[in-house]
């Protein structure tokens, strides 16, 4: 049974921020599984992994995987429903490959659709309302301060950072530009002409480390051998009729698009790193590494359990809760303050070292030096 199941919350007399008298008789949690809210979709995502190899020549920017290092690149699996299981598996197929080197993220990307059209040819225009690629990188994993990346089958571009996600308040920057970027498109078929049947567009995209830099925080950037950075990658699909030989999207109202992701979100909301996939840098021989799973998972999913039965306790009792019982291994310390809490974990890693778990009410979530 996951902690969350388990988790039980109990509102004590006292409360943050409360300052009235008399103090109201704690309120009653009938079924705490009932304070879960989407965590319960999100937790039995696991999130995906991928070891991303050093390119061993430069690569060229076209769209196209011509290079023997993307030969020697694995595919991510296929994209699914951001919802994952039990959603229709996605319409047309979406894979992806990563490699590095000490100047650049390469992410190429090959999406299947007979029908490959664009409009939007502004940069930094709002580009999902075309159908799109996407990409979010969070190399510290504390899931503030990230970079998102999305393009249309025209190359145009829209870059944006977070600075906490929506859900707890953003903002988002729009038209962060990272110098030295370069993407480009490989069109499989023939571009806003629906007299054809297409197969697809690729995708090639270089992310210069300089630029990813003040995302990393303390985290090494570029990466060392064996670090890894929370990535996801979402491609977002509009349903389409072809009216006189053109193609009309869909309202969203009637018809809302599709998002297909890489590891899938539970929720229909991207800017949620805590589902992200991890992606483990190697100097090995391509093919030659082993993933090593997150020790601290475990003490992040406790930690994010707390911050989204915190969330439910505070949309249905205004306030969050004071005291938290739970029986699972981790115990979760909560200490208030103005406003808000910090909910605080230790987990024993395998090598016989502890990690404490720091996680604020804004889904900040760190993990403190030993
Ligand atoms: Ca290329
Ligand atoms: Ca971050
Ligand atoms: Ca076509």
């Amino acid at each position: 049974m996951r902690l969350v199941s388990s988790l039980l919350l109990i509102a004590l007399a006292g409360s943050y921020g409360c300052h009235t008298n008399p103090t109201p008789a704690p309120p009653a949690v009938a079924d705490p599984a009932d304070l879960t809210g989407d965590w319960s979709k999100m937790r039995v995502m696991t999130p995906r992994h991928y070891i991303c190899y050093r390119a061993r020549a430069p690569i060229a920017i076209d769209g196209q995987s011509n290079e023997a290092s993307w030969g020697d690149a694995p595919w991510t699996e296929d994209f699914a429903d951001i919802e994952g299981p039990p959603k229709p598996a996605p319409r047309f197929r979406t894979r992806a490959k990563m490699l590095w080197d000490d100047q650049n993220l390469y992410v190429y990307a090959e999406l299947e659709e007979p029908h490959v059209w664009g409009t939007i040819t502004k940069k930094n225009e709002v580009i999902f309302y075309d159908n799109d690629f996407e990409v979010f990188i969070d190399p510290d994993g504390d899931n503030h301060n990230y970079y998102e990346f999305e393009m249309n089958a025209l190359n145009t571009i829209w870059e944006l950072t977070l600075v906490k996600p929506y859900r707890d308040g953003g903002p988002a920057h729009l038209g962060t530009n990272l110098e030295g970027l370069r993407s480009a498109v490989h069109v499989r078929g023939t571009l806003n002409n629906a007299a054809d049947t297409d197969r697809g567009w690729s995708v090639e995209i270089a992310f210069p480390w300089t630029a990813l830099a003040p995302y990393a925080n303390a985290v090494s950037c570029p990466p060392r051998d064996g670090n890894k950075w929370r990535v996801n990658f979402s491609r977002v699909e509009w349903l389409i009729d072809i009216i006189d030989g053109n193609y009309r999207k869909s309202p969203r109202e009637a018809r809302p698009e599709d998002n297909w992701v890489w590891s899938p979100q539970g929720v229909i909301d991207m800017p949620r790193p805590e589902r992200w996939a991890y992606v483990q840098f190697s100097t090995a021989a391509p093919g030659a590494a082993t993933f090593k799973p997150d020790p601290t998972l475990p003490a992040r999913d406790a930690l994010m359990a707390v911050y989204h039965a915190q969330r439910e306790f505070q949309k249905r009792f205004k306030r969050y809760s004071t005291s938290l019982q739970n029986d699972a291994n981790l115990p979760i310390t909560l200490t208030p303050k103005t406003n808000g809490y910090t909910a605080t974990t230790v987990i024993h890693l395998p090598d016989g070292s502890a990690r404490t778990l720091q996680l604020d009410d804004d889904s900040r979530l760190r993990v403190l030096p030993p």
